[in-house]
């Protein structure tokens, strides 16, 4: 339904910033440039400046952890499926969810950072998770709106991160996506039919598509215009579409399934726009936003503390895994001495 070509042309507005002269070493950060000017992968064995790395880190790290915590609001409602279909393909999500978590979690490894620290840094506030986790669940409608525009929107934003200058956020990307992709079509599917149900259902579904619509947008991140990251991480070809231009993508792939499904989207100046070829839409609260994002936001406390709780309760899997993996060790040691 998302499905961009790989080949999607960048944003143009957002690639002027020249590369920031190095004062590590000239020879490497040429070598780097001209990989990155001629659309090339780098590796994790590959020299590259350290302020790449750290936006990788940052960024990679972010979202694995928006992948994890992503699994708490609809986890929720596993024990509350309406069928056993229902429940298995919500089991099945939710896992995929936290697999992604894994995956990037290791990419962000071969940054030369720990599991542990990134985990740190998550449980302790300082480091961010996707704002739209912060919202409530109430209903089993929120299940399929989760699907059809919180996998819709993080499907476009991602698919343009498959194609990533740094080849294993790249290439782990390419699984998400797929995975993302069966995500967004079985919450769609779980809506169509709740439409064709009964008036209460409907209603459920258009209170669940209201309470959503402004958060989903707002996950691709402040204006182009505020987005102090964007500029350098298109230069280093880890964004390769901006904030609005993704934001504008998602509300014109989105505005025809509302119509197919029978829901009106809750934004007043949502119209076609003929010069422009795409919607116009409203203003997005950004106050609402940045206070989410900076932990205020009706889930921020539960979240964290739910996460925290269950990192405290696996210890001991962790600690078996680690005495299981030295008792290994200890014999392949013996049997090779
Ligand atoms: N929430 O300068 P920019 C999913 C922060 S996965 C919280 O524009 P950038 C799957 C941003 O980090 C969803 N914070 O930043 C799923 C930065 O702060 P910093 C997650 C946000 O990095 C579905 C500051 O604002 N996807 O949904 C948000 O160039 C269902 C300034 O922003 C990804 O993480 C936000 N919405 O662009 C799972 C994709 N937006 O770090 C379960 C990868 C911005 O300077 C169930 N990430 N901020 O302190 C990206 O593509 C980018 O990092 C952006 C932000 C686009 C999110």
């Amino acid at each position: 339904m998302y499905t961009q070509s790989f080949n999607v042309p960048d944003s143009p507005g957002l690639k002027a910033v020249p590369l920031a002269p190095s004062t590590e070493n000239p020879e490497l950060q040429a070598h780097f440039d001209s990989k990155i000017d001629a659309d090339g992968k780098i590796e994790p064995q590959d020299w590259m400046p350290e302020a790449y790395r750290k936006t990788l880190v940052r960024q990679i790290s972010q979202h694995a952890h928006s992948e994890i915590v992503g699994m708490l609001p609809e986890g929720n409602w596993i024990s509350r499926a309406p069928s056993l279909k229902r429940k298995a393909i919500l089991i099945a999500k939710v896992q995929d969810e936290g697999g992604h978590g894994l995956y990037l979690y290791s990419a962000a490894e071969t940054l030369g950072t720990s599991r542990e620290q990134m985990l740190d840094g998550l449980h302790s506030g300082r480091a961010k998770y996707s704002s739209i986790f912060n919202y409530p669940t109430l209903t089993w409608a929120d299940m399929g709106v989760i699907g059809w525009l919180v996998d819709g929107a993080a499907i476009m934003n991602q698919i343009p991160l498959c194609r990533c200058s740094y080849g294993p956020y790249a290439r782990a990307m390419v699984r998400v996506c797929k995975e993302e992709s069966f995500h967004q079509r079985q919450g769609y599917e779980a809506l169509l039919v709740m439409m064709q149900g009964t008036e209460e259902q409907r209603a459920m579904v258009r209170d669940a598509v209201n309470r959503w619509w402004w958060k989903c947008l707002a996950m691709f991140g402040p204006p182009d215009a505020d987005s102090p990251n964007s500029a350098q991480g298109m230069r280093w070809g880890i964004k390769r579409i901006s904030n609005d231009d993704l934001r504008q993508k998602f509300v014109d792939a989105t505005v025809p399934q509302a119509k197919v499904l029978g829901v009106t989207l809750p934004d007043p100046d949502l119209k076609w726009n003929e010069e422009r070829q795409h919607y116009d839409y409203g203003q997005i609260d950004w106050d609402e936003f940045w206070a989410t994002v900076n932990g205020d936001g009706p889930c921020n406390k539960e979240r964290l503390a739910t996460r925290v709780k269950a990192h405290n309760d696996g210890q001991w899997v962790r600690d078996a895994a680690l005495a299981y993996a030295r008792k290994q060790q200890e014999r392949t040691m013996k049997e090779t001495a």
